[in-house]
């Protein structure tokens, strides 16, 4: 079905116009990104989760054309001074090169995702559907609540109840192991809104040819998460997880970009309703590459942000104007990559009003996501960590406020050549 989809003329009339960038550039040399457009973070809402494809549709670069829609949660098994003995789950929805540009094939999918204690740790990628036939996917272009789905593609959909309500329901499956999931995810009160730390943030040139970019919205920083999460790893009993209030996490990101090289450093943190602690939320964006400069003396041009939300204050940290300083305190060899992931990291940061962020957190348990992109990109493989996170959060002139408890984090490898 999708070499039909690969339509000579469209492939020629692409191949001529990579052509002659090409020769533009060999006269010229890549130009540098263009600055950010919208250099400090904002407030996202539910229009960052719909569909932009065809806001961007203009012959550049549309053939990489992503959005992921991401969902996860974590239980802390009632101790959550421990994160040895907790649950992580994720579910996510993938859409790239909507229209099978460049005579390559487009993809609409979904991903589960599981780190727990016992009874195994995988990943479930669902079959790649083609978005192009109609019924294969669906996204509203405003993401408002109404009637019908406001995403869906095989794996299954999400529907949008309200800005800070949002159901979703749907099954990966690879042939042999099922995770399925049945979620509402609802804004916890009192711990600040979404936030939008990149907003079409310039990204290298793609194949040194492309200007590429990424927004990426953290539309439920810290919610609720209610219903089921069913893991089956096709050999032994299923495993159906009942959530109840569980503290959840929804963002998502769009753009004309490969993924793949940006080097994560991510991190979320909550702390909620809990005897003897005050509420606070930490959420960390700040890839360690790739380092690279843009226009307007942005050097680097690597985007790296940090929230802080404490007592009805957001607090932003940006990696242009303020100091964020991220230490590896120790680190673990991966010999089937040949890197060393982080197991123990501080993050120290100040801003301008001396708000002082001195956070460490210390690996518990992990898995390896491998990113797969097609042959002419390069992958990466992705360590996510749950994680028993210390430190203090002291506001200029203020008291600290303790922080202790159990929380996520994501170190991302540097691209490399698709692994045999
Ligand atoms: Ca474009
Ligand atoms: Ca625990
Ligand atoms: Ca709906």
């Amino acid at each position: 079905m999708r070499t039909q989809k690969r339509k000579p003329s469209t492939k020629a009339f692409l191949t001529l116009t990579i052509f002659l960038f090409s020769m533009s550039i060999l006269l010229t040399g890549c130009p540098p990104p263009q600055e950010p457009p919208y250099p400090g973070p904002g407030v996202p809402g539910l229009i960052h989760d719909a569909y932009h494809y065809y806001d961007y549709k203009d012959n550049i670069g549309d053939f990489v054309y992503i959005h992921m829609w991401n969902f996860s949660w974590l239980d802390d098994n009632d101790t959550p001074l421990d994160a040895s003995d907790d649950v992580y789950g994720v579910a996510a929805y993938g859409l790239a090169n909507p229209e099978n540009l460049m005579g390559s094939a487009g993809i609409t999918n979904a991903l589960g995702l599981i780190i727990r204690p016992t009874g195994g740790t995988f990943t479930v990628d669902s079959p790649q559907w083609d978005p192009a036939i109609p019924g294969n996917f669906y996204a509203s272009d405003t993401f408002a609540p109404g009637p019908g789905y406001e995403m869906y593609n095989p794996a299954g959909y999400i529907d949008v109840i309200s800005d800070s309500e949002i159901h979703m329901v749907g099954s990966a499956h690879d042939g042999v192991k099922t995770i399925s999931w049945d979620l509402v995810y609802t804004r916890i009160p009192g711990l600040g809104g979404g936030w939008l730390p990149w907003q079409q943030w310039p990204l290298p040139h793609i194949l040194d040819i492309f200007p590429a970019w990424m927004t990426y919205y953290v539309h439920m920083p810290t919610a609720l998460v209610n219903g089921t999460f069913t893991v089956n790893d096709g050999v032994n009993p299923e495993d159906v997880y009942t959530l109840e209030d569980v503290t959840g996490y929804h963002d998502g990101f769009y753009g004309e970009a490969i993924f793949s090289i940006l080097e994560w450093d991510w991190l979320e943190y909550k702390q909620y309703n809990r005897s003897g602690y005050e509420d606070i939320s930490v959420q960390l964006l700040h890839p360690h590459g790739p380092v690279y400069d843009c226009e307007g003396d942005w050097a680097p041009c690597t985007p790296g942000n940090l929230r802080v939300y404490h007592n009805g204050t957001e607090y932003n940290y940006t990696r242009h104007d303020d100091t964020i300083t991220l230490t590896y305190l120790q680190t673990e060899p991966d010999p089937e990559f040949g890197v060393s992931y982080p197991t123990q990291m501080n993050i120290y940061a100040v801003d301008d009003a001396g708000n002082v962020l001195d956070l460490t957190w210390t690996h518990a348990q992990h898995i390896r996501v491998y990113y797969d992109l097609p042959d002419m990109f390069e992958d990466n493989v992705t360590y996510e960590i749950i994680a028993d996170f210390t430190g203090t959060f002291t506001p200029a002139g203020g008291t600290a406020v303790t922080i202790a408890g159990n929380g996520f984090a994501d170190w991302g490898s540097p691209p490399f050549p698709e692994s045999p």
